[in-house]
């Protein structure tokens, strides 16, 4: 059913129909709230924009890579370090932004001069790294400067080099999602096909839509390699710009968040005839189904058995330790797109926590679908929900805590809700068999930390901090 009590509903009446409680024997019908729009005018969105899409969610987990953006450097600034896709090289990829750092006078004159001098310059400054991704920004695509020539240029001047455009600018969609899905056809029409790779297995896959926050890629890759599977390429966390060209001649591609990639797969089934196989790496069932499902298609099923029977043997009890304690808690789920729906009913039938609410920044109508389907009556759905909507909705279903981002966490903070960063994580990997466990712990911390007693005091009433009930798993 609509929920129209928001105070922000009042202003922008355009927002009742994208806030809706799952009322009892509801259909989707009902309970569908209008998902995938422009942001209404006067709604402050929690939105990022396409270029932040492309380059920050997609392109700049590549780890052997010079990342350049071609803009005012406040683009690349607002891009950098916020994530933790950690790499085995070293972190190359997470140390050092580059911009072109467009001013007034390349607005007026032209900025392709000063983006093939950055080109130059940096790839001289980084003489090791021989690969590079340039990101067009708002201001760039305004002007009309043409990477694509620029870095044909450079690269018959350097024929070491290789550079990959991405034209996506800030206003390429209504949200991040446009620049997910600019980037995934850019790679595979300028890059895929372009490298050999060699074959050490009979079982090849491409593991797609997995951007390695703490490490969660390295995690999976890890199942897949003790199943005598050869991982060729990661899109693209922990991900070598190589490996990536060379995406073709992967017997099978595996999709972990299929709002960001699905789109390349798509391609790679039509061009090349690789099937596309969707999987999740949370939660214990979900994850045992996955590599089931991974096995099953190569013929390998006893080996799939063995990991998940070693794991769940090795990890449940933890799991379950945690379970018996966050029995009943409530959590608001606020993340981008498709963590709403990998987490929204495991998140119950695994920790035992209830999830109350769906909201989604900018997943399409069928991510919200998925989400809200999964949860249980009385679940609040919201599409892109601005700061007093969100607001609102704690006060009325009163979180023990909320997984989200940044802005709307230091938000929930200040009303004395807990929250775990869902982009970041706090103690990650979240995915495997292990990192499941990690995030019950760092879920059990957040609602039980004794510091919650001193943050969360009122000092008005002089309160004296109760005892919680915290305790150390053995
Ligand atoms: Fe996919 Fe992601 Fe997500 Fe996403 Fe994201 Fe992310 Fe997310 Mo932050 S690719 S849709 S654009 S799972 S960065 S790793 S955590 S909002 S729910």
């Amino acid at each position: 059913m609509p929920y129209h009590l928001f105070k922000c509903s009042e202003c922008i009446p355009e927002r009742k129909k994208h806030a809706v409680i799952k009322g009892p024997g509801e259909t989707l019908a009902d309970a569908l709230p209008l998902g995938y729009l422009n942001t209404i005018p006067g709604s402050i969105s929690e939105r990022g924009c396409a270029y932040c899409g492309a380059k920050h969610v997609i392109g700049t987990p590549m780890r052997d890579v010079i990342h350049m953006s071609h803009g005012p450097v406040g683009c690349t600034y607002d891009t950098w370090q916020t994530k933790r896709y950690i790499s085995e090289n070293d972190n190359f990829q997470l140390k050092y932004t580059y911009a072109t750092d467009m001013k007034e006078k390349h607005i007026v004159f032209g900025a392709e001069k000063v983006l093939k001098q950055n080109i130059i310059e940096a790839f001289k400054a980084f003489p090791n790294i021989k690969r590079m991704t340039i990101y067009q920004t708002c201001a760039s695509a305004l002007i009309g400067d043409d990477m694509d020539a620029v870095a044909q240029e450079v690269m018959e001047e350097m024929p070491e080099v290789d550079i990959f455009v991405c034209n996506s600018p800030g206003f390429g969609g209504p949200s991040q999602s446009g620049g997910h899905h600019k980037i995934n056809i850019a790679w595979i029409n300028q890059k895929v096909g372009n490298v050999e790779p060699k074959i050490t297995s009979d079982y090849v896959l491409n593991y797609v839509g997995e951007y390695n926050i703490q490490g969660d890629q390295e995690v999976m890759q890890d199942y897949f390699r003790r199943m005598g599977i050869q991982v060729l390429s990661t899109f693209t966390g922990n991900g070598s710009y190589d490996d990536l060209r060379s995406m073709h001649r992967a017997q099978l591609n595996v999709l972990e968040c299929a709002r960001s990639a699905e789109y390349i797969c798509n391609e790679l089934r039509v061009r090349y005839g690789t099937p596309r196989l969707d999987i999740d790496g949370f939660g214990f069932e979900p994850l045992s189904a996955s590599l089931r499902k991974v096995a099953m298609f190569f013929g390998i099923e006893e080996r799939a058995q063995a990991i998940i029977d070693e794991e769940t043997a090795k990890w449940k009890p933890a799991l379950d330790w945690y379970k018996e304690r966050l029995k009943g808690k409530k959590v608001c789920l606020w993340p981008g797109g498709s963590k709403l729906w990998h987490w929204a009913n495991v998140i119950h039938e695994e920790m035992g926590v209830e999830v109350v609410s769906v909201y989604t920044k900018f997943g399409h109508q069928g991510d919200m679908e998925k989400g809200i389907s999964r949860c249980e009556e009385g679940a609040l759905a919201i599409d892109d929900p601005n700061e007093l909507e969100g607001l609102e909705a704690m006060e009325m279903l009163q979180p023990d805590i909320i997984f989200t981002g940044k802005r709307p966490g230091e938000v929930a903070k200040k009303i004395r809700v807990p929250y775990l960063n869902a982009h970041a994580y706090h103690n990650g990997p979240w995915k495997g068999f292990e990192g499941w466990v990690r995030f019950a712990r760092d879920i059990y911390n957040a609602i039980y930390s004794p510091m919650n007693k001193l943050a969360f005091l009122d000092i008005s009433k002089d309160e004296i901090p109760a005892d919680k009930g915290f305790e150390t798993q053995k």
